[in-house]
């Protein structure tokens, strides 16, 4: 189809206003290797370094530095994924686990438009900050199915914290970035979720929005190899509050479209759990859409009843467990998020 070209003028006005890279890197935005490259090595141009880049000014800080530091942080681990899977994978590997031929074709564009994220937010960290380099990343898959799993649940899981660090942002630009590369995020999910599960694409009229982005980020840090990142780093995320993490405990399938069911849950390590005061009210607080719903947290049994008013199979929950009904501000949060997709 062939755009009106006011349509057409203004979104390479949009592409022209991307932050300039070096001079003979590929632009997002301005260059079809953020999509059309399909070597199994790195989709990194040369001059994109995997390494940490250093301050090479003094001034003050951009506005939004420690924002995309996070973001870049955690876009290397999301880029790695995608690259492990490239690299590990080819058509045939999916073809031969019932998944369609175009599979292994889509994860390595997909794994391109990674690359061209980590050239946007590399770009947009000022000169006064450092720059986070790559880590080494391990993550949970098996084989192609389950690597599928996960790409899908990372891709939505993304939604809820680009969301969150829009709240964050200082800057109009910094968030017009955000809502671009949130969309991008959306149509990877969008794809997976009908061409690999053959589900319904949608996830209501709203995803679902969490304001602490730094708490989702931080369940990224599972998949980073212990002391594998450039000492040169930013601590990542930052603020990190270190929370205990929650996972579906064994009776935790309860459909949340079944107001009064059981929703237990269950702390990912046992040495890592809240410390809840004797007599005092705790609250797992569910995320969803543009609100949240407060249920009373039984600390002995890790367990709460499931509230009306979820929409059900639709988008993605966000649990925590807080001290305060509506998890009001980061430090009521005592445990979680857990990131939970609706099927
Ligand atoms: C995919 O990889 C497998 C195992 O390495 C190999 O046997 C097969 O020929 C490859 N298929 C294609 C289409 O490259
Ligand atoms: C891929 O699968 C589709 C149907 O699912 C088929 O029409 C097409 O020929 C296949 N392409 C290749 C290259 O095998
Ligand atoms: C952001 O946009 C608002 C609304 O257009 C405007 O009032 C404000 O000055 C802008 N802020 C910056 C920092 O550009
Ligand atoms: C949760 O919802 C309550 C009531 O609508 C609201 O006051 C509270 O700010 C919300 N929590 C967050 C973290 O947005
Ligand atoms: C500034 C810089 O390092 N530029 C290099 C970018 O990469 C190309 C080749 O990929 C080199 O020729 C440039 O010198």
């Amino acid at each position: 189809m062939l755009l009106p070209i006011s349509l057409v003028s203004a979104l390479s006005g949009l592409a022209l206003a991307v932050p300039v890279l070096q001079e003979c890197d590929p632009q997002p935005g301005e260059s079809s290797y953020y999509s059309d490259y399909r070597g199994k090595a790195d989709a990194l141009p040369a001059n994109i370094t995997k390494a940490p880049i250093l301050p090479t000014t003094k001034g003050k800080a951009g506005a939004d530095d420690v924002l995309f530091q996070n973001l870049l942080s955690a876009e290397w681990a999301i880029y790695s994924f995608y690259q492990q899977g490239v690299e590990r994978f080819n058509t045939s590997a999916f073809v031969d686990a019932g998944f369609p031929n175009t599979t292994y074709d889509r994860i390595s564009e997909i794994r391109d438009n990674e690359a061209g994220h980590l050239a946007i937010f590399q770009a947009q960290i000022s000169s006064s900050s450092t720059t986070p380099g790559a880590c080494q990343y391990e993550y949970p898959y098996t084989d192609a199915a389950s690597y599928l799993e996960l790409q899908t649940l990372l891709e939505v899981s993304s939604m809820a914290f680009l969301t969150g660090l829009i709240l964050q942002a200082s800057l109009n630009a910094s968030k017009a970035a955000l809502l671009a590369i949130s969309a991008v995020e959306s149509r990877h999910n969008t794809w997976s979720l009908l061409d690999i599960w053959h589900r319904s694409p949608f996830a209501g009229p709203a995803d679902t929005t969490f304001p602490y982005a730094h708490q989702i980020l931080e369940t990224t840090t599972l998949f980073i190899v212990p002391r594998s990142c450039p000492a040169a780093n930013p601590a990542y995320p930052n603020p990190s509050q270190k929370l205990p993490q929650l996972q579906l405990g064994s009776k935790g399938s309860a459909s949340l479209d079944q107001p009064g069911a059981v929703l237990q849950m269950a702390y990912l390590d046992p040495h890592n759990v809240p410390r809840f005061q004797p007599g005092r009210q705790y609250w797992l607080v569910a995320f969803h859409g543009l609100a949240n719903h407060s249920m009373p947290f039984d600390v002995g049994t890790a367990s709460a009843v499931v509230p009306e008013g979820i929409e059900p199979h639709k988008g993605i929950v966000v649990f925590v467990v807080a001290d305060c009904a509506g998890a009001p501000t980061a430090r009521s949060v005592l445990a979680g998020p857990l990131v939970v997709r609706l099927v």
